[in-house]
């Protein structure tokens, strides 16, 4: 017969594997209010998306998707510190607690989330990889760049895609593999290969830092889909659903035309998916753990999806990137939030 004590310990036993199954053994929220502050994961340097200037200042549209996040959780926008990450230490941070998010132009793919330790939180830019060229080797297409040196960084999705394509059209090529975004550029300015590859918002990043950048062509050819977004570990349900709504939010925001300029009208507007955007009705923020004005206090600080792109990749800056793909999509553009209610 079994005794009342191991019929416990058994219960006990089952309610532990049901809650590590759930993942609520971890509380990603409380450890950063503890902290004080969010610890953030971006690249290591490109510009429009997370750069550092030469007074320690982060900025860019990853960085501003933390800041963003930060202000959610604080109300401030500046109690975050961010680690740049090369390709290849970037998910071994996550997973290895160094940071509480990564936002870092990383590209959503199955095998990224297949050992069931990290998880995108959805899509924030939809990106395709490209090529770009010196102008002097007047190419202008991927297709005419047989023989061609490709320069292109280690640990990214950009090296299986471009032998994929090249594979798949017979184009002869090499690579030169490059270990830093600083290894590749150095490799391509230097000439050490003909071509340089990596996600297009990310050449027009590079390019916009170049010493001449008219003289580099960005070739039309799109060879794949990356669809760039936040990642987080797979072990705390509460804290994707913030980054996952945080993003959703922001992009509501921009379809409801509340910006960081409107967000005091906003917060007495009588419209009820306004009202339910920046708290004054329902209560959105609980499931998350934080106050109803967690969306609010985001758009106040850093602005609505709209106002994050232009400022940092948009047209009038100096990457000059048109919206595309990431205009909303009752604009033209694959952008959809789910709605808040
Ligand atoms: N989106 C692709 C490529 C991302 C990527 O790491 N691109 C390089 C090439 S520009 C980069 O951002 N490097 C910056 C760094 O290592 O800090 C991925 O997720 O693998």
């Amino acid at each position: 017969m079994r005794s009342i004590t191991s019929l416990l310990a058994g219960v006990a036993a089952f309610a532990c594997l049901a809650a590590s199954a759930a993942g609520a053994g971890a509380d990603a929220l409380k450890t950063v209010q503890d902290r004080g502050k969010l610890l953030c994961g971006v690249s290591q340097g490109i510009a429009g998306f997370s750069i550092k200037d030469d007074k320690g200042q982060w900025s860019g549209f990853d960085v501003d998707f933390c800041r963003a996040l930060a202000a959610a959780i604080f109300n401030d926008p500046s109690k975050v510190e961010f680690t740049p990450l090369s390709a290849t230490e970037r998910f071994e941070a996550l997973k290895d607690k160094k940071i509480d998010v990564l936002s870092r132009n990383s590209t959503w793919t199955m095998g990224r989330e297949g050992d069931s330790s990290v998880v995108f939180a959805g899509v924030t830019y939809y990106d395709g990889q490209g090529f770009m060229t010196p102008k002097a080797r007047n190419r202008t297409s991927a297709l005419e760049l047989d023989g061609a040196k490709v320069c292109v960084q280690k640990g990214t999705t950009s090296e299986p895609n471009v032998k994929d394509f090249f594979e798949a059209n017979h184009v002869n090529y090499e690579i030169v593999q490059g270990e830093t975004v600083a290894d590749i550029v150095a490799n391509y300015l230097s000439g050490k290969c003909d071509v340089l590859t990596t996600d297009a918002s990310q050449l027009f990043a590079l390019r916009s830092q170049f010493p001449k950048p008219g003289e580099h062509a960005i070739l039309p050819d799109v060879i794949s889909k990356e669809p760039l977004g936040p990642v987080v570990r797979q072990d705390d349900m509460q804290w994707f659903n913030l980054v996952k709504w945080l993003n959703y939010a922001l992009l509501n925001a921009e379809e409801m035309g509340v910006s960081s300029k409107t967000i005091d009208e906003a917060m007495k507007s009588q419209k009820p998916a306004v009202k339910r955007l920046v708290g004054a009705e329902g209560d959105f923020g609980k499931p998350l753990g934080l106050s109803n004005a967690w969306a609010a206090n985001a758009i106040r600080a850093e602005g609505n999806y709209g106002e994050i792109y232009e400022r940092n990749v948009g047209v009038q800056t100096k990457l000059g990137i048109p919206r595309g793909l990431n205009e909303l999509w009752d604009n033209g553009g694959i952008q959809y939030a789910p709605p808040i209610r």
